[in-house]
């Protein structure tokens, strides 16, 4: 494998400069824009950044100087052209530089290198690493037009309903890997497993969990608006209503106007009792007051993952009763990174699961894959609505897969 850097004012001028030097053979692995005025831009205007690669056995080429990481990487193994070991060989060839690495820092020790020095060997050694994943990627991808139509519809559609680009490439290639030529060709055969693959990630909480215990005392948490007073109103009703257990409502939140009332009302029409805490130590209290209630829900205020401060207060709450179940709950329409965040800022509150609230409302419900894979929480509920109580449902992994798989919302 040969890596270099070309830069040129166009993909033209770029394109036709690698191929001069690699040969036909070479492939883009990224391409970049380098800003007027940038230190790396010598040519004073906007330019072109192409990083190309080549590998060795793949034909004829142009001799070529490869910098430094392109070296190691011939150095230490001679890369097989494709395959599944492909991915395994770079995985290694990784390891082995960083072992390398580690050596050679260990033979240096004592001695004092230069800020500039240390500097460039930092640079090289990202830059290393980026290109690593850039293979790997391109590597992964560059197998996928081999694949039947139906299978890279069925990753287009995974992709467009918000599944990671990479777990979705990883969903179709264990498929295609372990299937024989005949079913794969069989689109029903292979949107069956695929079904199952992704029902497979996604983790759901026992249907007997909680069994056995005397009282279950379950918290909601997340940030402002999701609904969680709404999926409370849901769960409690359900509780009482068809399930005929004795329930209790304890409200913490007295930070909004109007929240308190919100549940009053509720529980008012539901006839189930309510207790409002204003300190950790009132939680306490209501919990002593419902020691016999078969299940009792504790509502929280909304809080915005960045505020860490108010975090803090909120976990005071939640330490306070001790819930047998915190539910991290999340909208399911938000973007991913954002709801990345809140799940790493709510850890604080250690949640126990997680509840994807107005799955109606969203475009991409693939999303709740890749979050639910980030916080490696299982799914507990979806809500599908505004409407107490019918707009909620266990999450069942293979409705979910299905609904993903298709981008349709079934109602709960
Ligand atoms: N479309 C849709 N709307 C919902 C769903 N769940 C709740 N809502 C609505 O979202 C809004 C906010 O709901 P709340 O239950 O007050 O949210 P919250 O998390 O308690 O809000 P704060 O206490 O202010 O943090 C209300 O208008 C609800 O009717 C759902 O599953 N789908
Ligand atoms: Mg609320």
């Amino acid at each position: 494998m040969r890596i270099k850097k070309f830069v040129g004012a166009s993909m033209k001028e770029v394109t036709d400069q690698m191929r001069a030097e690699l040969g036909p053979d070479a492939i883009i692995l990224n391409s970049r824009r380098v800003n007027a005025g940038s230190m790396l831009n010598f040519l004073g205007k906007e330019t072109l950044e192409v990083t190309a690669a080549v590998d060795e056995h793949s034909g004829n080429r142009a001799k070529v100087a490869s910098p430094d990481f392109g070296q190691i990487l011939r150095e230490q193994t001679a890369l097989p052209t494709a395959g599944n070991d492909t991915l395994r060989e770079l995985s290694q060839v990784a390891q082995r530089f960083e072992k390398r690495t580690e050596k050679a820092v260990a033979a240096t020790r004592g001695i004092v290198p230069n800020d500039a020095e240390v500097h460039v060997l930092r640079g090289e050694m990202e830059e290393m690493r980026s290109v690593l994943a850039m293979i790997a990627d391109q590597m992964k991808y560059s197998r996928m037009p081999s694949l039947p139509t139906h299978l890279q519809e069925a990753f287009m559609a995974l992709v467009q309903n918000g599944v990671d680009e990479r777990i979705a490439a990883d969903l179709v290639q264990s498929i295609y890997g372990r299937m024989g030529e005949s079913q794969i060709a069989n689109r029903a055969v292979t949107e069956k497993a695929l079904l199952a693959a992704l029902a497979g990630l996604i983790r759901t909480v026992p249907p007997d969990a909680g069994k056995g215990r005397k009282r279950t005392v379950i918290a909601l948490v997340g940030p402002t608006g999701v609904g969680k007073t709404t999926t409370i109103a849901k769960l409690a009703a359900i509780h009482k209503l068809i399930r005929h257990e004795e329930v209790g409502l304890i409200s913490a939140d007295t930070y909004r106007i109007g929240a308190i009332e919100q549940l009053r009302t509720f529980a008012g029409i539901a006839d189930i009792p309510m207790e409002v805490a204003y300190t950790p130590g009132d939680v306490t209290a209501a919990l002593k007051k419902f020691r016999r209630k078969d299940v009792v829900f504790i509502d929280t205020v909304g809080r915005s993952q960045r505020a860490k401060k108010e975090l803090n207060e909120l976990k005071r709450f939640v330490e306070a009763a001790s819930p047998d179940e915190t539910s991290l709950v999340l909208n399911a329409g938000a973007a991913v990174p954002s709801l990345k965040d809140t799940v790493d800022r709510f850890r604080v509150l250690k949640p126990t699961q997680i509840i994807f609230s107005k799955l109606d409302e969203s475009l991409t419900p693939g999303s709740m894959v890749n979050v639910a894979q980030h916080s490696k929480l299982p799914v507990a509920y979806v809500t599908t609505g505004q409407t107490v109580p019918d707009d909620i449902a266990a999450a069942d992994p293979n409705k979910l897969a299905s609904m993903i798989f298709h981008g349709a919302v079934a109602h709960a």
